[in-house]
C-alpha cells in the first residue's frame, strides 16, 4: 500500500483512504502504520479550504479551477468535508460533488466526503486522507466544505488558505454572515458574477471590502481579499487563484506558511487526544452502565452534574 500511494496508483491511494476511514481495529492499526510512512514524505503542497452556502457554487468552482491547475501541469486533489453526508437525505453539498467532467481527468483525484457520527471523525479522517493524497504527488488540494455549522472551523483548521464564496443579494450583504467566518477567511469571492448579476456582485464586493477594512490584520499581516468571479469562466477563476499564489508566496518568504502547519499539527496531536479520551470514557463498560442512572438522577436534582461527571470519570479510570 504504502508503495502504491508513494508511486501515484490512484486504485490503492483509494483503498488506503478506505482504510483510514475504517472504524475496525486492526485497519486503523493497519492505517496508522501507513500514514506514519506517507507522512515522511515531503512535499511542496497548496491546500485550499472553499466554503459557502449550498448552491453558492463551489463544486463548479473547483471543477474550473482543477482543469486549469492540471493543464498548467499541476495533480489536483478534492475532498468534501460533510457532516451530513451520513444522514438520512444525504449531502448539503449535492451531487455536483461528483465533478462529472474533472473526474476524467487523468491528474485529478476526487473523494467525497467521508461518513462519520461526528465531525471530529470526519475532519480526521479527511485530514489523513490530505496526508495521502500529498505523498500520491497531488501537489494542490481543494477541500470543499459547507457554509453551515462547524465544518469550516475544521476545514480552517487544516488548509493553508480558506476562501469563502458568496453570491450578490438585495444590497444586504453582510447579514445573515457569521462573523467568524469573515475572520476565518482569506478572501471573500462573490461568485456567479456574470450576464445580469454582474453590476449586483460588483456592489456587493464594494460592500464587503468596506466592511473588511474595519477587521483588525490578520495575525499573519494578510489583508483578506475581495473579488468577483464566475465559475463558468476559466479566466475569472484564474484571477482568484492568482490571489492564491501570492498569498502562498507572501507566506513563505516569511516562513509564516510553514509555522501555520506546525501549529495545526499541534492542533491536530491535541484534537485526536481529546477525541481518543472521549471514545475511551464512553466505550468504557462501567461508564455505560451507569451513566443513565446519573443522567436521571441529575434530572431529579439528587446529584449535581459536576459532582456526576467527577464520580462518572473516577468510575471510567478504575480497572
Ligand atoms: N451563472 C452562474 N451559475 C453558476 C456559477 N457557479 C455555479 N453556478 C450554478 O449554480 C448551481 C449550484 O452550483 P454548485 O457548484 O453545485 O454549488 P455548491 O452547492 O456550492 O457546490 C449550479 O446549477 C451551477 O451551474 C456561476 O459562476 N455563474
Ligand atoms: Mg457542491
Amino acid at each position: 500500500m504504502v508503495r502504491g500511494v508513494l508511486s501515484g496508483n490512484t486504485t490503492l491511494l483509494s483503498k488506503t483512504i478506505t482504510l483510514i476511514e475504517s472504524t475496525l481495529k486492526s485497519d486503523i492499526e493497519k492505517g496508522n502504520e501507513v500514514l506514519e510512512q506517507c507522512l515522511k514524505k515531503k512535499n511542496n503542497s497548496i491546500r485550499v479550504g472553499i466554503t459557502g452556502v449550498p448552491g453558492v457554487g463551489k463544486s463548479t468552482f473547483i471543477e474550473t479551477l482543477g482543469k486549469q491547475l492540471i493543464e498548467s501541469g499541476n495533480k489536483v486533489a478534492v475532498l468534501a468535508v460533510d457532516p451530513t453526508s451520513n444522514q438520512s437525505k444525504g449531502s448539503i453539498l449535492g451531487d455536483k460533488t461528483r465533478m462529472e467532467s474533472l473526474v476524467r481527468e487523468k491528474n485529478a483525484f476526487i473523494r467525497p466526503s467521508p461518513s462519520s457520527k461526528s465531525l471530529g471523525g470526519v475532519a480526521r479522517k479527511t485530514r489523513e486522507a490530505i496526508i495521502l493524497c500529498e505523498a500520491a504527488g497531488y501537489n494542490i488540494v481543494l477541500i470543499e466544505t459547507v457554509g453551515v455549522g462547524q465544518s469550516e472551523i475544521a476545514v480552517h483548521g487544516m488548509t493553508d488558505f480558506f476562501l469563502l464564496l458568496k453570491i450578490a443579494g438585495a444590497g444586504d450583504e453582510l447579514q445573515g454572515i457569521k462573523r467568524g467566518i469573515i475572520e476565518m477567511a482569506d478572501a471573500i469571492v462573490i461568485n456567479k458574477s456574470d450576464g445580469k448579476n454582474i453590476k449586483n456582485t460588483k456592489l456587493a464586493a464594494i460592500e464587503f471590502r468596506r466592511a473588511l477594512d474595519l477587521y483588525p490584520l490578520k495575525m499573519d499581516g494578510w489583508k483578506p481579499k475581495v473579488a468577483t468571479c464566475s465559475s463558468l469562466d476559466s479566466k475569472s477563476v484564474l484571477s482568484i487563484w492568482k490571489i492564491i499564489e501570492d498569498y502562498v508566496k507572501a507566506m513563505k518568504q516569511t516562513s509564516l506558511l510553514y509555522k501555520k502547519r506546525e501549529l495545526q499539527n499541534k492542533n491536530w496531536l491535541l484534537e485526536t487526544i481529546e477525541e481518543q479520551l472521549k471514545i475511551n470514557f464512553y466505550d468504557n463498560k462501567k461508564v455505560i452502565a451507569a451513566l443513565n442512572s446519573y443522567i436521571a438522577k441529575v434530572i431529579d436534582k439528587e446529584i449535581s452534574p459536576f459532582k456526576a461527571a467527577e464520580e462518572l470519570l473516577k468510575l471510567s479510570e478504575e480497572d
